[in-house]
């Protein structure tokens, strides 16, 4: 009996010694010590052995047991950290690799552009003042000295949610907001950018919704004068100190007289080229004196006060810095276009 158990002891060693995974592993634990095993069945034949011999083979059997077991517990490990290594080793991680770049944003040209103008406005002591873009038709135009009868009342133009509110056609109305809530307090000096929207069909040049900026000046003893030097000082920090303006008469309802405002081609220096069509100039704003029947329905008496106001299409100034062809660009959000920003 003794033979045969250093001999199961032996086959069930070699047997560990043998396999390679748990699996095999386990069924190796099940043959030698389950109940069905060979170390169950010794036991069970005790009861042919003398009462002498008994406890040594019953000390016999469970050394065997043991040392079986501690065979299976050290193979169990060994796999496992073969297991855990060859992991580890294929989970590698290079920390040595360069990252994968993000891609970083940047501020939209049109922003850009609109806080240049702000800065060099907030430069001469404008402050910027903002307003709803859903406006009464009085804000929007009955204030502004438009007639019903104007043609740029027609429904046809403007985009009108009932018959007395649109999406306002241009930042005046905030300006007419601004000098009410003054109660008649001088001055106002006051630049509103901000969206605008106008029915009409998109191509190269036209966008039914853009960006206007418009200023305001309202004291005692304003002058064409004040608008002029306003203006050119604009021009200059704008486009550089060479630049120069020039007026020419124009009409709106609001103002009266009225001028557009011409800045010496930024391409050619005003020697003429294609950009200015040889004339040397480009329209970049129009302006005027506040009409005297706008000043008295914001509440400013027009036999004391007068005041000058301009306005300018953003995307159109943007477009003359930038060169950009079409003003579509703006608002189709390619990045390709928009990356280009990243470096001005
Ligand atoms: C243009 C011309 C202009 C104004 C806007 C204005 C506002 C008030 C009173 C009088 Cl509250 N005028 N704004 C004046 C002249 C021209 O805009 O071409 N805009 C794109």
């Amino acid at each position: 009996m003794k033979e045969r158990l250093e001999q199961l002891k032996q086959e069930a060693l070699t047997e560990i010694d043998q396999v390679n995974d748990i699996q095999a592993l386990t069924a190796v634990k099940v043959k030698y010590l389950g109940k069905k095993g060979p170390i169950t069945e010794v036991l069970r034949g005790m009861a042919n052995v003398s009462a002498e011999e008994r406890p040594l083979i019953g000390k016999l059997v469970n050394e065997i047991r043991e040392e079986i077991e501690r065979g299976l517990n050290l193979k169990e490990t060994a796999i496992k950290n073969k297991a855990l290594e060859e992991k580890l080793e294929k989970e590698t991680i290079d920390v040595t690799l360069p990252g994968k770049p993000i891609s970083q944003g940047n501020r939209h040209p049109l922003s850009k552009v609109i806080e240049e103008i702000e800065d060099i406005f907030i430069g001469m002591g404008f402050e910027v003042a903002e307003g709803p873009e859903v406006e009464s038709d009085y804000y929007n135009f009955e204030a502004l000295n438009l007639p019903k009868e104007h043609p740029a009342r027609d429904m046809q133009d403007s985009f009108y949610i009932t018959e007395e509110i649109l999406m306002r056609t241009h930042t005046s109305p905030v300006q007419v907001r601004t000098m009410l809530n003054k109660k008649g307090n001088v001055p106002v000096k006051i630049i509103c950018p901000g969206k605008v929207y106008r029915r009409d069909d998109d191509d190269a040049t036209h966008s039914h919704q853009f960006i206007q900026i418009e200023g305001l000046v309202v004291d005692e003893n304003i002058t064409m004068t004040d608008l002029k030097g306003v203006l050119l000082n604009f021009a200059k920090k704008m486009y550089g100190d060479h630049a120069k303006i020039r007026l020419r008469p124009s009409f709106f309802p609001f103002t009266e007289p009225s001028a557009e405002v011409d800045v010496s081609c930024m391409m050619c220096g005003g020697d003429g080229c294609r950009t200015c069509k040889n004339t040397g100039w480009i329209e970049i704003l129009g302006s005027g004196m506040v009409h005297p029947k706008v000043l008295e329905m914001a509440g400013y008496d027009p036999e004391r006060y007068s005041g000058f106001a301009f306005g300018m299409g953003v995307e159109r100034i943007a477009m003359l810095k930038y060169g950009i062809d079409d003003i579509r660009h703006f608002y189709t959000n390619d990045l390709r276009f928009l990356d280009q920003f990243k470096r001005v």
